[in-house]
């Protein structure tokens, strides 16, 4: 636990959660932010230290969605209760949000939110792959935030192939910043540091085992994650994360680390997808029908510009994937069903407690 003080600039407070909390009329609550969250329960920091919190029943009545619960990275109004414990009155709303969902048959995880920006980790090792920094990046667009790419452990590759992935990953997607670093050479995290801002948030992303907990602790300068899992990497002689958590730099900047997954799934509308294939959405101005899935239609502009190689055709795969993918994901009413159903044996436990 980071005994310092923080203000509350420096957890990220600013004028837009100021002037939303005056809007909902919570301006007599003290404000505190999510750092960690557990079963039923958050790890919260506001002006006057940490407590660990639960919401209101209240809350949990008007609560139906996962949404509608605190995440690490939201801004919450509480009520400080005493032993180092508080009740979360409410959550600001929300300047940004990651979601994902880990398989096709699980509900949305939120990642975080209030997130400045999210660092797309990609290991230079056999593991390296365009499509999975692709599938990132539509769910970092989809939730509004600005994504950096990462290529760590550039120590496992030489500088000439470095350079050759470099430039393919800026071919593929134009306008994004690319940063190398690696935890086994010296000053390798130097140019992440110097991206890092006081008083600004950045989120993790990445399969496991990209290393997104060790440059978190070259960027703390500790081994502070390495500690906090040994019990779980006992025998294992590996410290796979468990769960979200967020990191206080000396420096100011506020690090969110997370477990990362074989799989990254893509959650709710596909804005997103749009965004990031700018140039599929541009050529389907001139598709015959304005409806045009891109897939089999007569007259379609996306199919005719891969057959005469204007568009990449492993770009285009990969958005019929993704976008299907999508499209799955939109709940059936079954799976609707059965999460009111999950909800309302929640709200029960809940009310059986407070009795
Ligand atoms: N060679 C090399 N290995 C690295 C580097 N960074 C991390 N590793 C190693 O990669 C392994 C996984 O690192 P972690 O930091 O646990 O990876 P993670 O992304 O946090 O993984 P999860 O918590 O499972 O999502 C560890 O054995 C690290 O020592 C690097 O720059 N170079
Ligand atoms: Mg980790
Ligand atoms: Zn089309």
């Amino acid at each position: 636990m980071n005994k310092t003080k923080l203000t509350l600039e420096n957890l990220g407070y600013g004028e837009y959660f100021e002037s939303e909390r005056k809007k909902l009329g919570f301006s007599k609550y003290p404000v505190a932010r999510v750092i960690a969250e557990y079963r039923e329960a958050y790890w919260i920091r506001s002006a006057n230290g940490e407590f660990l919190a639960r919401i209101t029943g209240k809350q949990m009545f008007i609560a139906t969605k996962r949404e509608d619960y605190p995440a690490v990275g939201d801004w919450v109004v509480i009520t400080e209760l005493e032993e180092g414990k508080a009740l979360i009155r409410g959550i600001l709303p929300r300047k940004s949000i990651i979601k994902k969902k880990y398989s096709d048959k699980q509900e949305t995880q939120i990642i975080a939110t209030n997130i400045d920006i999210a660092f797309i980790v990609e290991s230079m090792d056999r593991d390296y792959n365009l499509n999975r920094i692709e599938r990132f990046l539509v769910i970092t667009r989809e939730g509004k935030i600005n994504p950096v790419i990462i290529l760590n452990k550039t120590d496992l590759i030489s500088e000439s192939d470095l350079n050759f992935r470099i430039n393919q990953i800026k071919k593929r997607f134009t306008n994004i910043d690319i940063i190398t670093t690696s935890i086994f050479t010296k000053n390798s995290v130097f140019d992440l540091k110097r991206f890092i801002k006081a008083g600004k948030t950045y989120c993790f992303l990445g399969s496991s085992g990209v290393g997104k907990s060790s440059l978190i602790n070259k960027l703390l300068g500790k081994d502070e994650i390495k500690t906090r899992e040994i019990s779980i990497s006992l025998g294992k002689g590996k410290h796979t994360t468990t769960s979200r958590e967020m990191y206080f730099m000396e420096s100011g900047g506020l690090l969110i680390d997370n477990p990362g997954t074989r799989e990254v799934g893509i959650s709710g509308s596909d804005t997103g997808l749009v965004n990031v294939f700018d140039e599929i959405n541009l050529l389907s101005r001139d598709c015959k029908f304005s409806d045009c899935i891109h897939t089999s239609e007569p007259g379609c502009a996306v199919i005719q510009a891969v057959k005469e190689n204007k568009l990449d055709e492993y770009k285009y795969r990969n958005f019929i994937k993704l976008k299907k993918e999508s499209e799955f994901y939109k709940l059936t009413d079954l799976e609707k069903r059965e999460k009111d159903r999950k909800f309302g044996k929640f709200v029960k436990k809940v009310l059986q407690e407070l009795k």
